[in-house]
This record gives C-alpha cells, sequence and structure tokens, in this order.
C-alpha cells in the first residue's frame, strides 16, 4: 500500500514563542500614573513627559516613548491595559459561535476597545536607548483577507497610536480579495479619517506574499515595516527597528512577537533570548539560547539577537534593497515558506536578519488559517516549501526531501525556478553550507543518514563491490569497495552508483545514481513510521508489495524476498548512523 508516514512536513500556523507568565501588570497604578499625564492634556501624537532628559549627543535622541492611548477614555473597560477578558455569563454559546470567524475569540476582541492601552513590555534599559535623528521614514504594510472588524481596526490604530507620526509615510492596507461585507461596506469610510492610511483593493486573490509585493510597489516610505493584521504595537516598537535598518540596509529587523492570547485577548510577554530558528523539513521554530550561553556572553535582555530565520510576518526592511534582492519568489503562493526564502536569501546574499528586544508587538496567534485556499492548503504550503529548497538548499535539500512525505515525489507541480536561481547566481550569493557554517551552526544538517560498511547482522557480512554488481564479503573497514552511503533520499550509493533491488545470479545490479528514480530508493530505519517491525530491515517498496534485501547462509549471494519481520538474514546495519 501507499500508506506512507504521515509526517506534517509544514504546520499550517505560526506557533507561539515560549511564553511565561505574563507579567503582573499594576493596571491600577499604571492608570493613576498615566492620568497624571492625561491631566496635562497629553493626548496628542506628542512625546510624552516620562521620557528621560537628551542625551549630549546631538545626533540622537532617546526611543520615543509615544503612547496616544497611555490615559484610556474607560480605564475599566474589558482588556484594558491588556488584561484578560471573561466571556460575560450567557454569551458563551455566542462566543463558541464566532470564534470560527477568526480563530480566536472574535467576540471579545469585539468587547474591548479598539484603541486599548497595554503594557509597556520592553526590558529595562529600552527606554534609555538612543536613535538617530534622521532615522528614514516607513511604510507600515499590512495584508489582509477577511480580517475580524475589531482586530485589523486595533491593528491599525495601535500604529498610528504608538508610532511618532514622521517617521509613518502611510500605512497601507493590502486587501487580498476580501469577501466580508463589513469590510466592503465600511472600511473605506473608516480609514478616510485617517489621512496616512491608503488601501490597496486587489482585482483577485493574491495570496500574502503577493499581497505584499503589490504593498511593496505602491510604498513610497524609505523602508518597509511588513505586519499581519492581528498585531498591537507596543510602546516604542518602531523606532529601533527603523534604527538597524538606518545603521545598515541590509539590516532585516524583527520585534519581538509577543502574544495577544486568542482565548481572553489578554497581552502576554514572551521569554527572552529567544532566536527565530527552523528543523527539518524546514519548519519555522523558537530556539531559546541555553542560559549558561547568555550567562558566559554577558547577553543582556536588551541585545540584539542574530536569527537565521525569521517568523515570517513582521519585520522592516530597506525598501531598495528588498527590491534588490529580487523581492520575495513571487511564484510563492497564499501562505508559507516566504519566510525561509527571505531569510535565506538575506543572509547568503549580504545581509542580515535580527530581534530587536525593545521592540515589541503582539499578535494574535491561531492554531489555523481562518481562510480558505484557493488550492489544496497542504499541495500549497508544500509546493511553496519545495521551490525554496530547489533555489537555496543546494545538496542540502536532500534533508528537506528526506524528512517527511513530500507530494513532490507523486509529481506537485512547482512552476519554473529558472529565473529565481539566475537571481542568486546574479546577486552572488553565498552557499547554503557557507549558511549552517556562519549562520546557523547548531543546525543538524549531516548531508547522508547512514554510512561505512552495511552488515547483514545474522550472517556478519559486508556488501562489497565489484564492477558493476555487489555481494557480500568478510568485512573490511578499510576496503573502499565495501564504503556506502545512504541518503535522504533514500539512495544506498557507493560514489557514484547505486544500489538497485536487481538480482543477478545472486548479485545485487549497480545502477548510475539518480535521484528522482524510485527504484532505487530503499526504506531504512526510516520504515518504523509505518512498518516498525521493519526497522533494520532494507525495504524496497514495489507498487503493490514490500520486497526486502537478504543475505543467503554461508554463500556469498544476495536476494530480494517478501520481508518478514522475523527473518534475521533480513536486518542489516550500518557503520555509522547521523541521524539523532
Ligand atoms: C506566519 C507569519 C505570517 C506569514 C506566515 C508564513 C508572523 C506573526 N506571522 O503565520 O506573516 O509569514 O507565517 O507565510 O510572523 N493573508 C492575506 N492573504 C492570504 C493569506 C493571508 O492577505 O491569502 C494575510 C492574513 O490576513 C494575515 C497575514 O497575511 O494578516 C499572515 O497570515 P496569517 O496570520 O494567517 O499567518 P501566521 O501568523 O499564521
Ligand atoms: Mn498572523
Amino acid at each position: 500500500s501507499r500508506n506512507h508516514s504521515k509526517v506534517s512536513s509544514s504546520p499550517l500556523a505560526l506557533q507561539t514563542a515560549t511564553v511565561s507568565q505574563p507579567k503582573q501588570a499594576l493596571p491600577e497604578a499604571l492608570g493613576l500614573v498615566r492620568s497624571n499625564l492625561s491631566a496635562k492634556g497629553k493626548r496628542e501624537h506628542q512625546q510624552s513627559d516620562t521620557n528621560p532628559p537628551s542625551p549630549e549627543d546631538p545626533g540622537r535622541h532617546h526611543v520615543l516613548a509615544i503612547d496616544v492611548t497611555l490615559s484610556p477614555r474607560d480605564p475599566n473597560a474589558p482588556g484594558q491595559f491588556g488584561r484578560p477578558v471573561i466571556v460575560p455569563p450567557g454569551k458563551e454559546k455566542e462566543a463558541e459561535r464566532r470564534w470560527k470567524e477568526g480563530n480566536f475569540n472574535v467576540y471579545l476582541s469585539d468587547l474591548i476597545p479598539v484603541d486599548r492601552a497595554i503594557e509597556d513590555t520592553r526590558p529595562a534599559g529600552c527606554a534609555e536607548q538612543l536613535v538617530h535623528n534622521n532615522l528614514p521614514t516607513t511604510s507600515v504594510i499590512m495584508c489582509f483577507v477577511d480580517e475580524v472588524w475589531s482586530t485589523l481596526l486595533r491593528s491599525v490604530h495601535s500604529v498610528l497610536n504608538r508610532s511618532p507620526p514622521h517617521l509613518i509615510k502611510e500605512i497601507l492596507l493590502v486587501d487580498d480579495f476580501s469577501t466580508k461585507d463589513y469590510l466592503k461596506a465600511n472600511l473605506d469610510a473608516y480609514m478616510s479619517q485617517f489621512p496616512k492610511v491608503r488601501i490597496l483593493h486587489l482585482k483577485e486573490r493574491h495570496g500574502l506574499i503577493r499581497a505584499r509585493l503589490a504593498g511593496a510597489q505602491n510604498a513610497t516610505g524609505d523602508v518597509l515595516t511588513f505586519l499581519d493584521s492581528h498585531v498591537e504595537c507596543n510602546v516604542g516598537w518602531l523606532e529601533p527597528l527603523l534604527e538597524r535598518v538606518y545603521l545598515n540596509r541590509k539590516k532585516v529587523a524583527c520585534p519581538v512577537i509577543e502574544v495577544i492570547n486568542d482565548k481572553d485577548m489578554s497581552y502576554m510577554t514572551v521569554d527572552n533570548f529567544q532566536r527565530g530558528i527552523f528543523t527539518w523539513p524546514m519548519n519555522f521554530g523558537w530556539r531559546t539560547i541555553p542560559p549558561d550561553v547568555v550567562a558566559k556572553n554577558g547577553i543582556k535582555e536588551t541585545d540584539i539577537i542574530r536569527c537565521p530565520v525569521m517568523a515570517g510576518g513582521l519585520f522592516s526592511i530597506d525598501k531598495n534593497y528588498f527590491f534588490e534582492l529580487g523581492t520575495y519568489d513571487p511564484g510563492l503562493d497564499v501562505w508559507g515558506g516566504e519566510n525561509m526564502e527571505l531569510s535565506f536569501k538575506v543572509w547568503m546574499c549580504g545581509g542580515e536578519i535580527e530581534i530587536i528586544p525593545c521592540s515589541r508587538v503582539g499578535h494574535i496567534f491561531r492554531n489555523d488559517n481562518p481562510y480558505s485556499f484557493p488550492k489544496d492548503r497542504m499541495k500549497t504550503v508544500e509546493r511553496n516549501l519545495v521551490r525554496v529548497a530547489e533555489v537555496w538548499l543546494d545538496e542540502y535539500k536532500e534533508l528537506f526531501y528526506g524528512h517527511g512525505d513530500h507530494l513532490v515525489d507523486q509529481g506537485l507541480d512547482v512552476g519554473n525556478l529558472t529565473q529565481q536561481r539566475e537571481l542568486r547566481k546574479k546577486l552572488k550569493c553565498k552557499s547554503f553550507k557557507w549558511y549552517l557554517e556562519n549562520v546557523f551552526p547548531d543546525l543538524k544538517a549531516p548531508i547522508v543518514r547512514a554510512g561505512g560498511v552495511l552488515i547483514n547482522v545474522a550472517l556478519g557480512k559486508c556488501i562489497s563491490t565489484k564492477n558493476t554488481t555487489a555481494l557480500l564479503e568478510d568485512c573490511d573497514g578499510s576496503s573502499k569497495l565495501q564504503r556506502f552511503n545512504y541518503t535522504w533520499l533514500r539512495l544506498i550509493k557507493h560514489e557514484d552508483w547505486c544500489l538497485a533491488p536487481i538480482l543477478d545470479k545472486g548479485s545485487l545490479r549497480l545502477h548510475p545514481c539518480d535521484n528522482r528514480n524510485t527504484r532505487l530508493k530503499w526504506l531504512h530505519k526510516s520504515t518504523s513510521a509505518f512498518h516498525p517491525e521493519l526497522v533494520d530491515h532494507m525495504v524496497f517498496e514495489n507498487s503493490h508489495q514490500l520486497l526486502c534485501l537478504e543475505g543467503n547462509v554461508s554463500q556469498k549471494t544476495l536476494k530480494v524476498a517478501a520481508c518478514d519481520p522475523m527473518e534475521p538474514y533480513q536486518k542489516w546495519k550500518f557503520e555509522k548512523y547521523y541521524e539523532d
């Protein structure tokens, strides 16, 4: 049967960074301090007087602590200051029913103010940091499809309320062909009260990647700042990002992504020292820098963290640099993989990706996309990842294919890649090997899964090559003829020759290797996922049956026979396994 191991190769929504207990805000106390401010009538966009005195440096200033919501109209409103909210008695059913509108607690989002205050979660020291006076302006680009009304508004208000106005060239809302009536009827009118907000209505569904490109092409600011449409930007979020881009236009700056709880809408902070990483087959994740490394290197909470990959949704990038890099691969559809693509591209082509701990933006993490995919969801994400792997991973793409099950094996069309490959050449980007050694040395990326001699466990004999055949011999670890590599694409390779399950008078045939030839693919160890009893076997999967490689007792010959979990002569072992 073709019942392969169903290893999900791509989660369909971003997972949360590890979350610690929310800092216990003292809302009352904060409210007090904040009402004091409002007593002076400061409800305009201006620097609050909580800022420390100006530094000596004439070219720089302390990060502006602009927050128009410091003294909210209604301090007792639900969700105010990022507090958790409870669904009122009797409304549970309604809240439950509305969950699916956004795959989070939509009812509560509608209940809390669109301009609520949230706690300043920046680490100590951030407010005292200096940034340049002449920072570049930015276009904030927010793509959305059928976003929940109150959530979309809260995202926009958080930008307007907590950013220095002179740095916001515009807020570009890219409507990726939303279908919801409330958006069609009200969005343009609502946003028309904010001169800086522009709406771009796409004429067909582009998916978030091409929607961002449409935004970028229409942007007039120096820097592009991408945000999801269900976020809340925190105090002082923007300047630290722009400062990095200003210092070096090839830096891509990401805020710490905090958590707007999907159930109670509370604003929660996340653990410090987390890097954006990926594991095979290219799943994005967070990895905390180990405490001893933090201690040994004296890393501070405010220190910038270099990341092998970015989460994808929230970042600032110099506009011209983005276009120099060839933007995203426009062949990527709907959702997924574009964060990998841009991350590899940036690092391998001379840039850097950083998380800036003094910049913090909350995001609603959902367990599933709330919108539909024009084509099959799994196939869409898979196709995107294959495009990335084929253009950027070099020989390491085998690790991508070897982990989990891949639909390309079943004839998935990933489209033309010529332009993307040419772009990489034109930009003279470094190799993926360079990336692994210099940017992500802690990624386990053995190019083969196993290697050395291949022993028949029960017979204690090894496979040896003779011209274009292979047979059993006494093991000799020093003999070149007995060296094999088992690759992630499941080939058993001796140099450029591969073991084929074809017998010729007791010997196995060797064929020129071909990564795409399924007739050369052996399952070993990885079989455990769907046939745990055959884990030590060397399985060849024919169209309708499983065959196993078997050694012949007291002879040098080999055979291919029906798999039998109890048959000791069917058990094989490589000298060395590189998997963990
Ligand atoms: C994460 C990223 C997201 C994107 C994605 C991988 C964060 C916080 N989020 O997933 O930005 O990089 O990984 O692709 O890092 N959208 C459209 N058209 C579509 C689909 C989505 O405009 O066809 C919008 C959507 O409304 C949202 C944004 O794109 O504002 C990102 O989508 P998401 O929130 O479903 O992705 P998320 O956060 O799970
Ligand atoms: Mn999102």
